[in-house]
């Protein structure tokens, strides 16, 4: 019976393929606030979202796929990339045995939204996992490193599909599963229409501050500041947003800030506070996190962005238990893939020497805050074939300038 079985789930498996061409033909539809709220609006109707889902999940799904396909074979069968892409094989085919189903069947609805939770799960370690894709191919040729700009352009479209595909399954599976949510009885799904900033920066800095307090036994303050233009006077500072990512965002931004205050003022029984001000305009909401940490070089600025550069080795046992504080991890890359999902993005502005001011930018209006999704395409194709083009500036020279040498021909 298991043999039996074995042999029917690689058939299904084997037709794979077919389905990914098909459904990556078609470019995923980006949502907007309105229609995620509207999904979760009192004439919601589950039918028309699993209508949606179980169409715009293969599409979405079959469009990264064909972008993994891409990669350089040494990255792509490397043990970790193949249990990644086996994994979203296997969510693909179990969400196209709905599509034969009746919509109008609410078992067929429960059975849905136990599927998605299931490929919910399955998915929770894929960015570990691709990172230790990320270590075998740097441990098996280390000669031939990938550019660091290959890997970058991957892995910001792949996080940023696999953002999108989870705030899909998170709306269904939240508001269809037939519970309020008892602790934010205002939130549709993951997203609250009066998401107030000063109240995620409080508990973004509180967590902080507590993993700091453990790791220094100490920790800077915070002072919040919230501005807003003359019109909006008096009214509450907040957008409709999904409060866990801008948590997520602010958590990894205090992290950082405590982490350069602290080891910049060693020998100081006083620490410089990390400011905050969230500003509300027309069209942007901004939220600046300032410290006095120090700052970093210009020059350095990029490599806190790049997975290349922060994937490394998980750190030997027995040589620091303690949890970091920061620095280890995709923290800031994905915080701004978070910030870029709904069209807002987060930029460092630093200056060595003094400290670093970090700047999450957010779209003020719902109606400006749609998703921002890959689309495979041939403008994608391209950017995987040019992979190694010779730099067209001059590279400085470290020799003393010799004007005797006559010139030779490149
Ligand atoms: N100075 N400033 C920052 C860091 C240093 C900084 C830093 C040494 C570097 C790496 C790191 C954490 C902090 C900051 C705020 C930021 C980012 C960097 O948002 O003060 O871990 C990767």
């Amino acid at each position: 019976m298991k043999f039996v079985r074995f042999i029917m789930k690689n058939a299904a498996l084997a037709s794979a393929p077919k389905h990914i061409e098909h459904f990556s033909k078609f470019s995923p539809s980006p949502l907007s606030m309105k229609q995620f709220l509207d999904f979760g609006s009192i004439n919601a109707c589950e039918k028309t979202s699993f209508v949606f889902l179980r169409q715009e999940l293969p599409v979405r799904l079959s469009n990264i796929m064909k972008e993994i396909k891409l990669l350089p074979s040494r990255l792509l069968t490397t043990s970790s990339v193949q249990t990644v892409q086996s994994w979203y094989i296997q969510s693909l085919m179990e969400i196209l045995d709905f599509l034969d189903k009746n919509p109008d069947d609410f078992k067929v609805l429960g059975e849905f939204v136990d599927a998605l939770v299931t490929i919910r799960n399955r998915h929770n370690d894929v960015v570990p996992t691709m990172a230790q894709g990320i270590i075998e191919y740097k441990e098996a040729f280390p000669q031939d490193l990938l550019t660091n700009q290959n890997i970058q352009y991957f892995l910001d479209r792949f996080y940023m599909s696999r953002i999108s595909i989870r705030m899909l399954i998170n709306q269904h599976t939240l508001i269809f599963d037939g519970t309020l949510n008892p602790v934010h009885p205002n939130t549709i799904g993951s997203i609250d229409p009066h998401c107030e900033v000063g109240d995620v920066v409080q508990d973004a800095f509180h967590s902080a501050k507590m993993l700091c307090d453990q790791y220094y036994l100490r920790s800077p303050d915070l002072v919040l500041q919230e501005m807003c233009s003359e019109k909006m006077k008096n009214l509450p500072m907040s957008i409709v947003y999904v409060p866990s990512h801008l948590y997520h965002m602010l958590f990894e931004l205090f992290k950082n800030a405590m982490r350069a205050t602290i080891e910049t003022h060693d020998n100081s029984n006083t620490l410089p506070p990390v400011r905050v001000l969230v500003s509300l305009g027309d069209e942007d909401m901004s939220i600046k996190v300032s410290d006095k940490g120090g700052g970093v070089p210009f020059r350095r600025i990029e490599n806190l962005f790049s997975y290349m550069y922060s994937t490394a080795p998980a750190p030997q046992r027995g040589a620091d238990t303690r949890p970091p504080l920061a620095g280890f991890g995709y923290g800031l890359p994905i915080s701004r893939l978070y910030a870029q999902y709904f069209q807002g993005d987060l930029q460092l502005y630093s200056m060595e020497g003094h400290g670093t001011d970090a700047v999450i930018y957010l779209k003020a209006l719902s109606t400006d805050s749609v998703e921002r999704l890959p689309v495979y395409n041939k403008t994608a194709l391209k950017n995987y074939k040019v992979s190694q083009e010779v730099d067209d500036w001059c590279v400085p020279s470290t020799e003393p300038l010799d004007l005797s040498v006559h010139k030779v021909p490149k």
